[in-house]
């Protein structure tokens, strides 16, 4: 049997297909079938050739998040990471919180040209053996079972690899030369099953909404067969995936969630061991193809007076060109060369060589573009002013939209209603929550396990994409406000918010300065939590997993009716609803969230004054009280559990209560934190380090010069290790907030030290979100700069758009050297997610940037 499928495969693959090839080139000279040069694994143990990498395992599954849709088998086609998930499955399409597999072993032969894992899934005492071997031009799959399937895996368990949607979108494929077009939205088939055959999610998770129904849906094939290619039209996207042994399937998955892929499955047969999928690649290359260079510069301009450094990103394979101009756009709609000027080579930065183009000359205000070769940039201005506007809808749209509790309208449209007004239950104990909340053996509050909190149904943002309120955000997001505030005096009045009638009017002035509105709305969920249990707490998010997967208009997140167990699932008497819906406040208790609560509530008493005076004196005397009672119960030494570098929230809360009530305490306190703190960490301690300096005696800011200068040094060492010369973070979350962080700290630094850090820092790394980064020159922030993010990680996600103003994490470098920020694929959040202290971060930098560059206003 094997032989007589390895004949028919000779046949298929090294006879008929090229003579076809090679008849339908002479005849029409247009297959999209090139020359393909070999796949060799290279030093970082993935396969290469020009115009293709398969990664095997280079990402693992990390079960923080789960499917995450960077891991597994693994193509970079033509520079785009088109395919992800390659391994065995139990799901037809998995969904985030599905299980996956673990990698216990990964073999890498080089002489073999071959990667082998072992990969396991414990929960069923399953494992299988995935190898992947290139052969000239092929990618050879195989799967082996040592055990039989374990029979509740049956019809089940498969080897899949899913395709990005967005790159097979308007394309075509063949299946056994049966044609389809990859549909643009999904639109079945499904099969409905009974819920007892659904193979059991992570950790007991559940993403189908049960509504009382017992069953689960899941996508039915879109076609199957033996081969399958993708856009036979493209030769960037060409893939033909045959399988040996079984039928290949290809699925929809976006039929069960909006982030699903297109899935390629074989189901592994059960009670058979030994080989039991063995599927051929061929996947298109086009000859001697280069990745197309990137000119990265600010999309929103520069300042006549700055450094203007554009960094062009090369394909390895490609030769620097000696120069590059700048052209400026007259009235009439000409362009006229004012400069050209030798490109500086910098080096290799994970997979691509950079050389840079300095234009830092050009200092007349008007309309410029970049040109390196047959390549321009979009048009971007130079202009004493280009920063001004940069921050404002962030402030006008992007945190409206965020409000919780309110009903957002912007002319037109109605972005949501008053959202969960059922807010909310006391967090059952001994609970993992899927979200990162926990609980323990006891509510550590005043309330039974189910019990209704009063008054926190007021104030607060949706955190993210998502829509829980998470309190650390929070309160850095109220104090990065009140650092606005109370530093760049911003007045501007563009929205109306109504508490009282829980209404907000985007594009709308009413006399009060938005951002002092906003400090009072994020606020009014801090003192709410400390007005129910003395201190704050973690958070307020949904119970369940299918409330949390939530797309679209928050106020229909819950049924904003009180939960009574008396009615029965689904009633509602019209006041109260038998539907377990009503968000769980997370109430374990956090010495961590308790300080960050205490500095926002300390900094919003001043913010507040003469604004809302009874709330500020409210927030002043809670924060004393909660410091008071903190160091009562934790010690000053602390010894509370969770107390994971204490002194960056300590020492930031001494501060804002020592701004705010001139006490010799609190910079005793702070004293006693903030140098140790240093020494532990200077880049998370620093900020609080720089902001106190103008509240302390001279003998601090003397101490503090020597961390500053060690600080300058860590910056400089920056430039060796990127072209950007900026902090880029390398976690699972892209980097953006820890840049913004840092260039905060240098501003604020420079502030206080202007001998030892200069403003470039802080320059470079808002340059670097507005498009001077890797793999692309866009902006990260939607709607600011000529081009922007305008397919984003928002909670409309699922129409494929943006909210203006929102700042997303930016270029997330997958392992071992692929930075990538995806522009037609809402859904990694690790690139795309909009998150609430980052905006509120960046409308800070924004300003700082504008006034080291105009002073202040
Ligand atoms: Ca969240
Ligand atoms: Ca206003
Ligand atoms: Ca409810």
């Amino acid at each position: 049997m094997k032989r007589l499928y390895s004949t028919l495969r000779n046949i298929l693959i090294n006879k008929l297909i090229p003579i076809t090839i090679i008849v339908f080139s002479l005849l029409y000279s247009g297959s999209v079938v090139g020359q393909e040069s070999n796949l060799r694994l290279n030093e970082h143990e993935y396969f290469e050739k020009p115009g293709l990498n398969v990664l095997v395992f280079s990402n693992q599954y990390t079960g923080y998040f789960f499917d995450e849709k960077t891991a597994g088998i693994e193509l970079i086609h033509h520079g785009v990471r088109t395919a992800t998930g390659g391994a065995v499955r139990l799901n037809t399409t998995p969904e985030q919180w599905d299980q996956i597999p673990m990698v216990v072993e990964r073999k890498v032969n080089k002489e073999e040209n071959r990667i082998e894992v072992l990969l396991q899934y414990e929960k069923f005492d399953f494992n299988s053996r995935v190898t992947v071997a290139a052969k000239d031009a092929e990618i050879l799959i195989s799967v082996f079972l040592d055990d039989p399937l374990p029979k509740r895996l049956e019809g089940h368990t498969g080897f899949n690899l899913e395709f990005l949607p967005a790159s097979y979108f308007e394309k075509t494929y063949l299946m056994d030369n049966k044609t389809g077009i990859f549909p643009l939205y999904p639109s079945g088939p499904m099969e409905v099953k009974p819920a007892e055959t659904k193979i059991p999610q992570f950790a007991g998770h559940s993403t189908f909404d049960a509504r009382g129904r017992s069953e689960y849906v899941e996508p039915k094939p879109i076609a199957t067969g033996n081969i399958l290619v993708l856009a036979p039209e493209d030769p960037e996207r060409y893939v033909k995936i045959q399988s040996m042994n079984g039928e290949l399937m290809l699925f929809d998955g976006r039929n069960l969630a909006q982030n699903g892929w297109f899935v390629v499955r074989s189901l592994i047969p059960g009670n058979k061991t030994g080989k039991v999928v063995e599927w051929y690649i061929n996947t298109n290359t086009i000859n001697n193809w280069k990745r197309t260079p990137v000119i990265a510069h600010s999309q929103v301009g520069y300042h006549p007076d700055q450094e203007k450094i554009a960094v062009i990103e090369l394909d390895k394979n490609d030769s620097p060109l000696k120069t590059a101009s700048i052209f400026k756009v007259t009235q009439e709609g000409e362009w006229i060369e004012i400069l050209t000027a030798d490109v500086k080579e910098w080096g290799k930065f994970l997979r691509y060589n950079y050389i840079t183009f300095d234009f830092t000359s050009v200092k007349d205000p008007g309309l410029y573009t970049i040109q390196y070769g047959d390549l321009k940039t979009k048009t971007f201005p130079i202009g004493t002013d280009v920063y001004e506007n940069v921050w404002h809808q962030t402030l006008d749209v992007w945190f409206p939209v965020q409000m919780d509790h309110m009903f957002v309208n912007e002319a037109y449209r109605v972005w949501h209603g008053a959202a969960h007004l059922d807010d909310a239950l006391q967090a059952t104990i001994n609970h993992q929550h899927f979200d990162g909340y926990d609980m323990g053996p006891t509510t550590e509050s005043p309330y039974q396990p189910g019990e209704r909190i009063p008054g926190l149904n007021v104030g607060g943002w949706f955190d993210a994409g998502d829509y829980d309120i998470r309190t650390g955000s929070h309160c850095n997001t109220v104090l990065f406000l009140i650092d606005s505030w109370e530093r760049f005096g911003l007045n501007r009045d563009e929205t109306l918010i109504d508490q009282d009638t829980r209404y907000v009017d985007i594009h709308h002035p009413d006399g009060k300065p938005d951002l002092l509105q906003q400090i009072e709305h994020g606020t009014l969920q801090l003192i709410a939590q400390h007005r129910a249990f003395g201190r704050a707490i973690r958070g307020i998010i949904v119970p369940n997993l299918h409330q949390y997967q939530h797309l679209g208009d928050g106020s229909t997140m819950t049924d904003n009716l009180n939960y009574n167990p008396e009615l029965k699932e689904y009633e509602s008497n019209g006041l109260e609803s038998g539907t377990f819906d009503d968000r769980w406040a997370f109430t374990k208790k956090s010495v961590w969230h308790n300080y960050a609560s205490i500095s926002a509530l300390a900094a919003a008493s001043r913010a507040l004054k003469g604004y809302n005076d009874k709330l500020a004196d409210e927030c002043l005397a809670t924060a004393k009280k909660a410091w008071i009672k903190e160091h009562e119960e934790s010690g000053w030494e602390g010894k509370s559990e969770d107390r994971w570098y204490p002194e960056i929230v300590e020492s930031a809360a001494a501060l804002q209560l020592l701004i705010s009530t001139k006490e010799e305490q609190y910079a005793k306190r702070l004293n006693e934190l903030i140098w140790p703190a240093l020494e532990k960490s200077l880049i998370w301690n620093i900020t609080t380090a720089a902001r106190a300096v103008p509240y302390m005696d001279d003998t601090y800011k003397r101490k503090l010069k020597t961390y500053v200068e060690k600080y300058k040094k860590e910056n400089d060492e920056l430039y060796e290790k990127n072209p950007y010369g900026v902090l880029i973070g390398t976690r699972g979350w892209a980097g953006n907030p820890e840049l913004i962080n840092w260039a905060i700290a240098n501003y604020l630094l420079n502030q206080s030290f202007p001998e030892i850090i200069g403003p470039e820092y802080t320059y470079r790394a808002l340059n670097y979100i507005f498009g001077c980064h890797p793999t692309s020159d866009i902006s990260f922030v939607s709607g600011v700069g000529t081009h922007s993010k305008k397919i984003a990680y928002g909670n409309n996600r699922a129409d494929f758009t943006f909210i203006a103003g929102g700042i997303v994490p930016g270029v997330l470098i997958l392992k071992p050297d692929f930075p990538e920020n995806k522009e037609d694929w809402p859904f990694l959040w690790g690139e795309n997610e909009y998150v609430i202290d980052t905006c509120a971060s960046y409308i800070f930098l924004a300003n700082a940037v504008n006034d080291l560059l105009n002073g202040p206003k």
